[in-house]
C-alpha cells in the first residue's frame, strides 16, 4: 500500500474518515463543542459539518426577523440595525482561517482547565458579511475612542472555582480601533455560501482575520465603542498570555494568530507501511502575515526537509501542503513533526513558552505514528 493513495473516500483512509465522512467529536455537551478529525482535511475550504465548533454558553435562540445590533458609546450617532438593512449593505466575501487559541491543548503537559482540543480546533471558510468599519464610520466614532467591544448575545456563569464570574456575563471581546477600522473585519451572515448556522452565531458573528479564533464574536447583539480598554472575563481571565516588557510581567488579551503547521496524514496514531513513500498532507497558516516555508521532519526533529506549498498564498487563510516522506524499513514508533515559517522570518518555536498559559500552541508539535 502506498500513502499516497491514503485519500478521505479511498478504502484505505484513515478510520473515522471512511467514505469521506468525518464525524465530529463531542468535546462537552451542553454548551456543546466539537472537534472534527483533523486528519479529515481534504482541501482548500473545511464544509460546515467539519468546522470546529467552541461555545462557552448555550447557543442563543434568535429570530433572525426581531434581531436588532446596536452601535453604541463614543460615537456621535448611535444606531440599531436588523438583519435586512444589513444585508442590503456592501458585502464583501473572503476565506479567513479561525483556530481557537486552545487548539493542540492535548499536547501541553500543565494541568488546565480549557477544552481538550487535538489537532481540529481549526478551520479555513469563506465567510460573507459587511465592514465593521461601515457600521462605525455611519456611527461616527468620537475623539477619544480607543476599542471597540463586540458583544454576542449568548451569556452565562463561566469557569471554575478559581475563574468565577460575577454572576451572569455576556461573551463579549475587544479589538483596537485601529483593527475593528481595517476593511476586513467583517460582520458575516454567510459561511460557504449558506446563511450562517446557528452554532457559527446566526444570523450575524465578526470574521476577525488573522487572529485567534475568540475574536471572531458570535451571535453579535451590540457594538460598544469605549474610550478606555475593555478588561472583560474572556481577555483576562481567559484568552490573555503574559507579555515581558521592562522585566515586568503583564497580561494581554491574545490577539494575532503564530504561524503554524500542522500534519493531516498520517493522523496520530496512524499505522504507517515500512518502506514505502508516504505523502505527508498538511495545512500552515501565518496570522495576518503569509506562509513563506513549511519543512517537515520524520525523525523528531533530527532531519528537517522543504515541504511543497500547494495552491496560490491567500492572506488570513491556511495555505495547504505536502511532504514525500520515506518510510524506514525499521519497524517501530516515529515522531514526525511540521514546522513553517511565515514571510517576516518568523518561525515555530520547538519548546512551549510557559508565559502563553493554556492558548497560542503554536511551537513545535510531536505526531507520533507507528511504521509496521
Ligand atoms: N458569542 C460568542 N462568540 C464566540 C465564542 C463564544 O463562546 N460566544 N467563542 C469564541 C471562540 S473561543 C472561538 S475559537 C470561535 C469559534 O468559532 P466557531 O464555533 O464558529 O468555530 O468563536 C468565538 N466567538
Ligand atoms: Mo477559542
Amino acid at each position: 500500500m502506498d500513502g499516497r493513495s491514503a485519500e478521505p473516500g479511498r478504502d484505505d483512509a484513515a478510520p473515522g474518515e471512511r467514505g469521506g465522512h468525518a464525524i465530529p467529536a463531542m468535546l462537552q455537551r451542553a454548551p456543546d463543542n466539537l472537534e472534527p478529525p483533523f486528519s479529515a482535511l481534504d482541501g482548500f475550504i473545511t464544509p460546515v459539518d467539519r468546522f470546529f465548533v467552541r461555545s462557552h454558553f448555550e447557543v442563543p435562540r434568535i429570530d433572525p426577523d426581531a434581531w436588532r445590533l446596536s452601535v453604541e458609546g463614543t460615537v456621535e450617532r448611535p444606531f440599531e440595525i436588523g438583519l435586512d438593512e444589513l444585508r442590503r449593505m456592501p458585502a464583501r466575501t473572503q476565506a479567513a482561517l479561525l483556530e481557537c487559541s486552545g487548539n493542540g491543548r492535548i499536547y501541553l503537559e500543565t494541568t488546565q482547565v480549557g477544552i481538550r482540543w487535538g489537532l481540529g480546533g481549526v478551520g479555513n471558510a469563506e465567510w460573507t458579511g459587511v465592514p465593521l468599519a461601515d457600521l462605525l464610520n455611519r456611527a461616527g466614532v468620537r475623539p477619544g475612542a480607543v476599542e471597540v467591544i463586540l458583544e454576542g448575545a449568548d451569556a452565562g456563569e463561566h469557569g471554575p472555582p478559581q475563574h468565577e464570574t460575577p454572576g451572569r456575563i455576556a461573551y463579549a471581546r475587544s479589538l483596537p480601533l485601529a483593527r475593528a477600522m481595517s476593511p476586513e473585519v467583517i460582520l458575516a451572515f454567510r459561511m460557504n455560501g449558506e446563511d450562517l448556522p446557528a452554532p457559527h452565531g446566526r444570523p450575524v458573528r465578526a470574521i476577525v482575520p488573522g487572529w485567534y479564533g475568540m475574536a471572531s464574536v458570535k451571535w453579535l447583539r451590540r457594538i460598544v465603542v469605549v474610550d478606555r480598554p475593555f478588561h472583560g472575563f474572556f481577555q483576562t481571565m481567559e484568552y490573555a498570555v503574559w507579555e515581558r516588557r521592562d522585566g515586568l510581567a503583564t497580561l494581554e488579551p491574545v490577539s494575532e494568530a503564530q504561524v503554524k503547521a500542522q500534519i493531516a496524514r498520517p493522523a496520530p496514531h496512524e499505522i504507517v507501511p515500512r518502506g514505502t513513500t508516504y505523502r505527508v498532507f498538511g495545512a500552515a497558516w501565518a496570522g495576518e502575515a503569509l506562509v513563506e516555508r513549511v519543512e517537515f521532519s520524520g525523525d523528531g526533529g533530527a532531519s528537517w526537509t522543504s515541504a511543497r506549498l500547494l495552491g496560490e498564498p491567500v492572506r488570513y487563510a491556511w495555505r495547504l501542503w505536502e511532504c514525500e516522506w520515506d518510510v524506514p524499513v525499521q519497524p517501530g514508533g516515529r515522531v514526525l513533526m511540521a514546522r513553517a515559517t511565515d514571510d517576516a522570518g518568523r518561525s515555530q518555536a520547538s519548546e512551549r513558552d510557559p508565559d502563553l498559559r493554556d492558548a497560542a500552541i503554536s511551537h513545535v508539535l510531536p505526531i507520533e505514528v507507528e511504521v509496521r
